[in-house]
């Protein structure tokens, strides 16, 4: 894919993308088609040299056709097949609860913050693993705007419920909509991220458009995609897995390989397109960053 290559040899300097190139061709009344045509993939955004590791990228056809959203259904190839049942049109997001300054952020607000690229490891608790460049900002930027209070412990992640047109929801695999939470140093960490693209574009639908929450350290499923509502809480959040089935699915949820699951082990991963297996590293790799985090916490109770 084209824009695989875009996002991978783009130098660090700002990404001039098609939809730029265009508004620059349409100022100087050379160009007539409408600009909101391309409206879908218009995102402007820096590499951020820390976070461009030596690492193989997944390809692109992979990362965008073998999805976990079980809002599109449950299939690996569903979340793609049924992306345009996601609708976001006009999408908002909602900050309350424990903040000074509750807020609904359009997404040209949310855009307006400086959108950087990372390529970060993401490891599904399932077993399967991809290296792919997001797009977005620390979460900690948006939080900060509504001001938390000292009573905000945890930030609970709620997604898109929209039963009539998609697919997964008319069906209760799990207690729509779907929840995450992340305690509040976690949210604050500089890691975490807020995507709004992938691979040089917007996020599709499949990925979980047009925001999704990216914790590189834990599971996928803590990654919560098509955000709705981010909700400051002082008590821990019950997420919808954790509700699904407690036994399997702590809050937490950390990688590691020492911890398995109830029902296999963490100790190894397939990384998409290879049909090899390598080793899972503690914290997905990212144990300098994070680990600190959990001094003293004894990982396999708070898995
Ligand atoms: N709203 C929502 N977010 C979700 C999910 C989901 O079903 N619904 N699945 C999670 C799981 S299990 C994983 S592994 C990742 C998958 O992200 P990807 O399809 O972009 O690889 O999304 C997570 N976020
Ligand atoms: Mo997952």
């Amino acid at each position: 894919m084209s824009h695989l290559k875009e996002s991978d040899i783009t130098p660090q300097e700002w990404f001039l993308n098609r939809r730029q190139l265009l508004r620059t061709i349409g100022a100087a009344g050379l160009l007539s088609t409408p600009l909101n045509a391309f409206a879908d993939s218009s995102l402007r955004f820096q590499p951020n040299p820390q976070y461009r590791p030596d690492l193989k990228l997944t390809d692109a056809e992979h990362a965008l056709h073998y999805n976990n959203f079980y809002e599109l259904g449950t299939d690996k190839s569903d979340p793609y097949r049924n992306a345009d049942r996601l609708i976001t049109d006009n999408w908002q997001v909602r900050i309350e609860g424990e903040c000074a300054k509750p807020q609904t952020f359009d997404m040209d607000d949310l855009l307006a913050i400086e959108q950087e690229e990372r390529i970060y490891r993401f490891r599904c608790v399932e077993g399967w693993s991809m290296v792919v460049p997001w797009i977005g900002f620390p979460l900690s930027k948006l939080l900060n705007k509504v001001e938390p209070t000292s009573k905000a412990k945890y930030v609970e992640f709620i997604s898109i419920l929209d039963r009539k047109n998609l697919p997964g929801q008319r069906f209760n695999i799990l207690d729509w909509p779907y929840r995450e939470g992340l305690r509040i140093d976690e949210a604050m960490h500089p890691l975490t991220l807020m995507a709004t693209g992938l691979y040089g574009e917007a996020l599709q639908n499949q990925s979980g458009a047009p925001l999704r929450l990216i914790v590189p350290w834990k599971y996928g499923f803590k990654s919560s995609k098509s955000i709705v509502t981010i909700r400051l809480v002082e008590k821990q959040p019950i997420s919808s897995w954790m509700q699904a089935t407690p036994s399997e699915y702590g809050f937490y949820s950390n990688v590691n390989p020492q911890v398995p699951h109830r029902r296999w082990s963490q100790a190894k991963e397939r990384p998409l397109g290879s049909f090899f297996k390598k080793k899972t590293l503690m914290f997905n790799g990212y144990a300098d960053e994070v680990a600190s985090l959990y001094s003293g916490m004894d990982l396999r109770r708070y898995f």
